[in-house]
């Protein structure tokens, strides 16, 4: 593969990669579809837009919007002009905002009009720098501080030139949750969406031009971004995008009524699809190929899907640090209950705590990665990066065991994170939340498998008074708390009320012993 020359820029690449494909189409979204044509002037107006609002080079813009066609216009138009988006979850509350506002020191944000109200809520509590919102599908009348996004492109020519990047240069952020402390400004360089592409979308997944792509992950996520941007963009393909929560309605909805022939989905996806009654017939859909990431694929949840379908599931795991999938089962060879095998270019090693001794096969060890698309760093933060980034290797906070047959099988978390649903949850922080409600003492969470063997938040509560308590009113009473106070994805699903928590001589809570107690 050939590897990015002194002078690139992402963006820049893809519209030269798809300059003779005008007439095709790029994405489809809920109003309607562009054209690889269509796609390359709006960049372009993007690009030249930002610039005649003041921004410039290596600045910082927020992405906060919904999945459309706007998102990737958004992202490489800002790329295009070497300005640097930070795409962020839009499942956040405005006090997670306002701190990415301050911490990226955002000069503008094109946010969705559906998200708009959070936005503005976050800019009223932040020492922000933004110069400008811009409003893609508005649902409200603008202030007059607001610019609405056609408006916006329509206000000057396209931009003529890409900024002269290199591939080390900063592209875009994204921000990765860890246990403990606030979310991480990943920073990615203009060559690693790239990379991810090649190796991963390209020649591991074999998604080529007449592909029809469809992610259930949103772009705002790592594993999205790749499969509804970098991985059909790259090749000419078709993204389908969607901007509602991806039920099994929806997506049901989209296979069957725009025949994609790629599907990206998580775990806890994949078992709502398969227990929906509503689950389209093979002869209704046009899938070719299915990926998984996010958790651990259970085999059982893999089988029953290729068995409705004749199509494999092929599962994987990757990173926000490292872009995408590292470690993936490969079509054609998939051995179900495994992550498969490192994805050709990228390199994995199991190591002992200590950092450095490597582990045998068939014995639990820390993962760690080497690959073309890590980030670069974690933007002010020297102690995580130290801690993540050593050398050429990357840690993942994942274990692994290696097995005899060269593949690599999951085997939890090397910190406290769960991942819920596809999604990092902490632990702590839904403690912290849980214990400022007036009822509670004290809280401890764990991840519990439910019955198709995908984790669920369970939450154990030590109440200050639990005299007279209607544990189900409660139960519900404190859900919607977590939900008030947190990106309601957050909240437990299972409650439990206890006199006490497990705790060792000196007072720390022993969550070991309570997953011990959920598994007896
Ligand atoms: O969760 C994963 O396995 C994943 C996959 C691709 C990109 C990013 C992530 C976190």
């Amino acid at each position: 593969i050939e590897a990015p020359g002194d002078s690139f820029n992402f963006a820049q690449h893809l519209i030269e990669r798809n300059a003779n494909r005008t007439e095709n189409i790029a994405c489809i979204d809920d109003y309607g579809s562009l054209s690889y044509g269509g796609l390359s002037e709006r960049i372009r107006e993007v690009a030249a837009g930002l610039r005649q609002l003041g921004i410039r080079r290596e600045e910082r813009v927020l992405l906060l919007m919904q999945d459309c066609a706007d998102w990737p216009v958004s992202f490489l138009g800002a790329m295009y002009a070497g300005i640097v988006p930070v795409a962020i979850n839009t499942l956040l509350t405005a006090d997670d905002y306002a701190y990415m506002l301050e911490h990226s020191r955002a000069q503008a944000v094109l946010v969705s009009g559906a998200l708009l109200p959070t936005l503005t809520a976050a800019m009223t509590r932040s020492d922000h720098e933004l110069q400008k919102v811009i409003v893609s599908h508005p649902e409200a009348p603008l202030h007059p501080s607001e610019i609405e996004f056609e408006a916006f492109l329509e206000s000057c020519p396209p931009a003529r030139k890409a900024a002269p990047t290199c591939g080390d240069d900063p592209g875009f952020w994204l921000y990765s949750s860890g246990s403990t402390g606030r979310p991480k400004g990943t920073i990615h360089t203009h060559a690693n969406p790239y990379w991810t592409a090649e190796l991963y979308g390209t020649r591991s997944l074999g998604i080529q031009e007449n592909d029809i792509c469809f992610s259930a992950a949103k772009l705002f996520f790592a594993y999205g971004l790749g499969n509804g941007l970098s991985f059909p963009f790259s090749v000419g393909a078709t993204a389908l995008l969607m901007a509602e929560r991806p039920t099994p309605d929806a997506v049901f909805k989209r296979l069957t009524d725009h025949q994609p022939t790629v599907f990206f989905g998580a775990p806890t996806g994949y078992a709502g699809m398969l227990a929906s009654p509503n689950l389209p017939a093979p002869d209704q859909i046009a899938l070719r190929l299915a990926s998984s990431a996010g958790e651990a694929l259970p085999a059982d949840l893999g089988q029953r899907f290729t068995q409705q379908y004749g199509v494999e599931i092929i599962d994987g795991i990757g990173s926000t640090e490292m872009l995408h999938i590292f470690l993936s089962n490969i079509p054609g060879d998939v051995r179900y209950g495994t992550t498969g095998w490192p994805v050709p270019g990228y390199e994995v090693e199991l190591r002992d705590e200590d950092g450095y001794t490597t582990i045998p096969d068939g014995e639990p060890g820390d993962l760690y990665i080497k690959g073309p698309s890590a980030a670069t760093m974690y933007w002010n933060n020297r102690d995580k990066t130290r801690d993540t980034f050593q050398g050429g290797w990357v840690k993942s906070g994942d274990k692994y065991i290696h097995n005899t047959d060269g593949t690599y099988t999951y085997s939890g978390r090397s910190d406290d994170m769960l991942k819920v649903s596809g999604i990092y949850v902490s632990p702590f922080e839904i403690e912290a939340t849980l214990i400022q409600h007036p009822a509670v003492l004290e809280a401890a969470v764990i991840g519990k498998e439910d019955a198709e063997g995908l984790t669920k938040t369970k939450a154990f509560i030590v109440l200050k008074d639990a005299s007279n308590v209607n544990e189900d009113t409660l139960r519900a009473e404190l859900k919607t708390f977590v939900k008030d106070h947190l990106a309601p994805y957050k909240y437990p699903r299972f409650m439990e009320f206890v006199e006490e928590l497990p705790k060792t001589a000196t007072g720390k809570i022993q969550r070991f012993k309570l997953r011990q107690q959920e598994q007896s």
